[in-house]
């Protein structure tokens, strides 16, 4: 049987669980996890190499993670807007997932009709069926496979690993037959050093609550690897100053605890020690900033690092 390969773009609603299902199909926690949605910013690759198994071709599935689709109010959601339509573009099939616990509203019809638009070949997942009662699922399967030409319907739940490999087998079926696209030990295209940006995120995330998580960013200002222990210092920006104090909490609790929390999914991350040092930084209205939004893009970070002298790291223009 003949290797299989291709680019497999997931999108969805935000919360629709996109990124449990990246983290769940390639068994690494790439992307960030929350309740809150709009949590995913960027498009993430991750790679599965599929041994053959019976009928299953051996292949490789690279799969992509995106922002949820939504209607954009600033510089930042429109960033993210384009990080969806760049996953769309050139892949080789679509997951639109959804949520089978929530009611088919206008935001799932505008993720179908981007899909439409592509005219590529779509799954549609309906994940979160650990929520659903089963009688349920026959009668949404049916409405969903009359709003579209689905390759196929697969339910999923994607938090308990359901459905997974019916999943795998169906996309590695529709996939071309194809190379290698990226050597076998390599299961993502975002470096540490981001993830590590994007565990800082998801901490301040669980720990704040209404427009302060939307309104913060995190920027990795020192990232030194050494033989015993990584150093890390990282800016936390926020909008104002009442956002900055709730960040920083009572004698810096919140602050503290978010840290803590941090460096502990960093250390299990990198499997070492490691020294987190976090700073809270003001950037008024940044989300409007399609200059800071692009400098804090991590694709855009990693040009200027690698175009920048071996020895100089970060541009510093990058965190003023
Ligand atoms: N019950 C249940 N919850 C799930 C399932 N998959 C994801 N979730 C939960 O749904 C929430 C959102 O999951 P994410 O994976 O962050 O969703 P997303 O689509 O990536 O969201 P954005 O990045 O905001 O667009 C989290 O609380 C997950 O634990 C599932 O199969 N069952
Ligand atoms: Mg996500």
């Amino acid at each position: 049987m003949a290797f299989r390969s291709g680019f497999v773009s997931i999108i969805g609603r935000p919360n629709a669980g996109k990124s449990t299902l990246l983290n769940a199909l390639v068994g690494e926690k790439l992307a960030i996890v929350t309740r809150k949605p709009q949590t995913t910013r960027n498009r993430i690759q991750g790679m599965i190499n599929v041994e053959r198994k019976g009928k299953r071709p051996a292949g490789q599935v690279v799969l992509v993670d995106t922002p949820g689709v939504h209607k954009p109010i600033n510089s930042l959601n429109r960033r993210m807007m384009k990080e969806v339509y760049d996953a769309l573009e050139g892949c080789d099939l679509l997951l639109l997932i959804v949520d089978a616990h929530a009611k088919f509203g206008t935001g799932d019809q505008f993720v179908l009709d981007i899909a439409k638009k592509t005219g590529q070949p779509a799954f549609l997942l309906l994940n979160k069926i650990d929520a659903v009662e089963k009688q349920k699922l026959l009668p949404l399967i049916e409405q969903y496979r009359a709003l579209h030409d689905f390759a196929d319907v697969i339910p999923i739940s994607a938090l308990k690993r359901e459905g997974l490999d019916t999943l795998l087998d169906a996309v590695m079926k529709a996939l071309p037959e194809g190379p290698r696209y990226f050597p076998k030990d390599q299961i993502t295209d975002q470096p540490e050093r981001f993830l590590v940006a994007e565990l800082i995120r998801e901490q301040v995330l669980l720990a704040t609550e209404q427009e302060v998580p939307y309104a913060t960013t995190v920027l990795i200002e020192q990232y030194e690897e050494g033989a015993r222990l990584t150093r890390v210092a990282a800016a936390i920006y926020c909008e104002r100053d009442g956002q900055k104090a709730i960040l920083i909490g009572k004698q810096g609790a919140n602050l503290k605890k978010i840290g803590t929390a941090a460096r502990l999914q960093i250390q299990s991350l990198l499997n070492t020690k490691v020294f987190l040092e976090l700073f809270v930084k003001v950037r008024a209205g940044w989300r409007d900033s399609r200059d800071f939004v692009q400098e804090t893009d991590w694709r855009t970070q990693l040009e200027r690092m690698s175009s920048a002298a071996p020895d100089q790291g970060p541009d510093p223009d990058v965190e003023k």
